[in-house]
């Protein structure tokens, strides 16, 4: 058994450091092991004073996530969280200094046993934080308690609902800790711990009284919280529960806000929010791995990169590179196209400025890494290129020509394409392995999602630095199969399909967008194509018509088709799903368009009828997971989560609902199953469940395990 906290004196004061790689997350024994080392140093007459660190880049972050999914019922929550609660007070009550001394991250409980002990030294660069809402709880080990006492109520609440870290000066100025150290950190730490000792300091957090003395101010700023929560946390319940365990801090004693806070805590860990995001959670860095690329494959280090198409992604694309550092050639056909490209970039920036997201400095710097072009001039350096330009093949056959003999061989030979195949670039490329897709999402340099599709021929190193590329860019990387239009878009198919069938059976387009989002979806169906344009859509099914292929299976509803041919593409012109007023993006109901679906259903012998929003979220969301299904049984995904993660991140579906897959398996395949057979009754055999789905539903299995 590898010792969790190690036990080291210099000159009088003990170090305890604590081992749980990677990140001295509070595992099995951990907690029990600091505490046995605090009491060690209290018997110990050689010893004044005591500093606990983490070995390795971080400070403890945290609870050891695997834990929640054991605890299934509110009691087996509470009879671990009073043990722990029990602890820390032990901790706080040692009769010798005991200094936290945090480098890295301070999260959640780590942070709370920080706050356990006596005082707390920071490192420069280092953060502490509360991050447990991202995780569906609040904090459960008297963070909610002892936090208030230390920076008073508006921090804490900010932290606690928020989730976000504050850096290492901040959390001094709000007296969270007690010294950022210098170079350091130990010798600062054991250097502070050894005057509080000869001063015969201690101090017990909980008895800090002077931040939460003013009762209703606390009260008062819990109440303001909740109604800021009611407009932005959609739907999420743990914000909410972390402002009332905060209250709790204010018209409580400590004991009983501690209890407050584990009752609250045990609702929490045993939600399905809770399951959800601790499924994204691991979700997020199991995309990461790939089975056949290991972890040490080599990276081509990208230091220089250029992009083909200055229209809004390869606008977009551009400016994500810009903005972790990275020259970018940004090419296009002439000078005036690559001109208007650049005028967005521009204007993107200045908005950001604007909004005081950035400085002009940095705007400047930044803008500065991007250099125009209508040439191959300085592709032969760049390390890589994305192709963004108009979704054409013969134009992208063309286009990897030119790339394969111009570029490096390292260059890694990457496209945008939303959905053509891959395997065709490489082919024209002459450089198979150098090929891979990078499918962003509009904003490119905003959606998180990087889809990475490999080809037949795709070399490992290559997949492994787009893996690279996508954490370098802030983006979470998915690698998934070269099928026709790859995960993200090909489910989204049977997403819209039923949106536009609901349409034409009777629900209205604000009816349907409001029932999915309130669903939680960030969007509409009809208010996203309005966003992305429906000539985007309709151009893409002139593409397919002409290969004899259609985006997804059944029915296909003549409405989109019949708005483009009025010259409703959506926000651009003013009017597609939608009626927007010049200049405004409020969305207006047109009864136009009710119309028109009406029309198209009489054409195709469709009975109009009442729709409820049950109905709408369940045909939409099991159409999305039944074509989950096909893509994971056929391959072109690795594992459901990737799934969930390619939907929280590219289109920004729930993560408190987990994604698609997770979801399904929250109602239970059996259901979902069930569903699709009364479908195919009431609608069609174009409802035809995945086998994996019918499988899984048998075995009483769930897509995620
Ligand atoms: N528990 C278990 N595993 C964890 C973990 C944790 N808390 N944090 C990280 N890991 C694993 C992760 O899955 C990955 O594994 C590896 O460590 C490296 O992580 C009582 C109840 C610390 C900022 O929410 O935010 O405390 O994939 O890839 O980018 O009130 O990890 O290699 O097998 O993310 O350098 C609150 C969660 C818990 C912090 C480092 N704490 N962690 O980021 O590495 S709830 C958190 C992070 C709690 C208390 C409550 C980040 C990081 P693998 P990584 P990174």
């Amino acid at each position: 058994m590898p010792e969790l906290v190690r036990y080291d004196v210099r000159d009088r004061v003990a170090i305890l450091t604590v081992d749980n790689p990677p990140v001295n997350a509070l595992g099995p024994g951990v907690l029990e092991a600091i505490e046995a080392a605090v009491a060690r140093v209290c018997a110990d007459p050689g010893v004044d004073a005591m500093v606990l660190i983490g070995a390795g880049s971080t400070f403890i972050a945290g609870a050891d996530i695997r834990i929640f999914g054991t605890l299934k019922t509110r009691e087996q929550s509470l009879a671990r969280s009073e043990g722990t609660h029990a602890r820390l007070l032990r901790i706080e009550e040692a009769t010798k200094p005991v200094v936290a001394a945090i480098h890295g991250n301070a999260l959640g409980g780590g942070l709370e046993v920080a706050m356990a002990c006596h005082y707390r030294v920071i490192a420069p660069d280092a953060s502490v934080g509360q991050p447990e809402v991202t995780l569906g709880i609040i904090p459960g080990a008297g963070g909610t308690q002892r936090l208030p006492r230390l920076c008073g109520a508006d921090l804490a609440i900010e932290m606690c609902t928020g989730g976000k870290p504050v850096p290492a000066a901040r959390a001094l100025s709000a007296g969270i800790v007690d010294l950022v150290a210098g170079a350091n950190l130990l010798d600062d730490a054991v250097a502070f711990a050894r005057a509080k000792a000869a001063a015969g300091e201690t101090r017990k957090t909980r008895a800090l009284v002077e931040k939460i003395a003013d009762r209703s101010a606390g009260v008062a700023a819990c109440a303001a919280a909740r109604t800021t929560l009611a407009k932005t946390s959609r739907g999420l319940q743990a914000p909410l529960k972390a402002v009332d365990a905060i209250e709790a801090a204010f018209t409580l004693d400590f004991a009983a806000g501690s209890a407050r806070e584990r009752d609250l805590f045990a609702g929490c860990v045993t939600s399905t929010e809770c399951r959800a995001l601790v499924h994204m959670f691991f979700a997020e860095r199991e995309a990461a791995k790939v089975p056949d690329v290991p972890k040490d494959t080599p990276v081509t280090p990208i230091v220089r990169a250029a992009v083909i198409g200055a229209g809004t992604m390869g606008g977009g694309i551009a400016m994500a590179y810009a903005n972790v550092g990275i020259p970018v050639l940004l090419k296009d056909v002439d000078d005036g196209a690559v001109q208007r490209g650049l005028a967005t970039i521009r204007r993107n920036y200045e908005s950001s400025v604007a909004k005081g997201r950035m400085t002009s400095e940095a705007l400047q710097r930044t803008l500065a890494l991007i250099t125009p072009t209508t040439t191959y001039d300085g592709f032969e350096d760049v390390d890589i290129v994305v192709e963004a330009a108009f979704e054409d093949m013969a134009l992208k056959r063309v286009i990897f020509a030119d790339l394969g003999r111009i570029t490096k061989a390292s260059c890694i030979l990457a496209s945008n394409t939303s959905s053509l195949d891959i395997d065709e670039f490489a082919r024209a490329s002459g450089r198979p392995g150098q090929v891979i897709g990078h499918h962003f999402f509009s904003p490119a340099n905003v959606m998180k999602l990087l889809e990475i599709v490999r080809g037949r021929e795709t070399s490992r190193e290559t997949i492994a630095t787009s893996l690279a590329v996508a954490k370098r860019l802030g983006k979470v990387g998915v690698v998934v199969g070269n099928c026709f239009a790859f995960v993200a878009n090909r489910m989204l198919a049977y997403y819209m399909r039923e949106a536009l069938l609901l349409l034409e059976e009777g629900a209205t387009v604000p009816q349907i967008d409001g029932a999915l989002t309130a669903f939680g979806m960030p969007v509409g169906p009809f208010g996203m194509q309005d966003i992305a344009g429906i000539d985007v859509g309709w151009r893409i099914r002139q593409f397919l018509k002409s290969i004899g292929k259609t985006r997804a299976e059944g029915p296909q509803s003549a409405v989109p088709d019949r708005l483009y041919e009025m010259g409703r593409y959506g926000q651009k012109t003013g009017a597609g799903w939608y009626r927007y007023e010049p200049g405004s993006r409020e969305r207006i109901h047109d009864p136009l368009v009710d119309q028109i679906a009406a029309e198209e259903a009489a054409k195709r012998g469709v009975t109009r009828r009442q729709v409820d929003d049950d109905e709408i979220v369940a045909r939409i969301m099991t159409a999305l997971t039944n074509e989950g299904a096909r893509v994971l049984e056929e391959g072109y995904a690795t594992r459901a989560s990737d799934i969930d993660v390619v939907y929280c991140h590219g289109f920004g579906y729930p993560r408190h609902v987990g994604g698609p897959m997770f979801y399904a398996d929250t109602v239970g395949l059996p259901t979902v199953l069930a569903r699709i057979k009364e479908y195919r009754e009431r609608h069609g055999n174009y409802w035809k469940p995945a086998g994996l789905l019918e499988k899984l539903a048998a075995e009483g299995r769930g897509f995620n395990g």
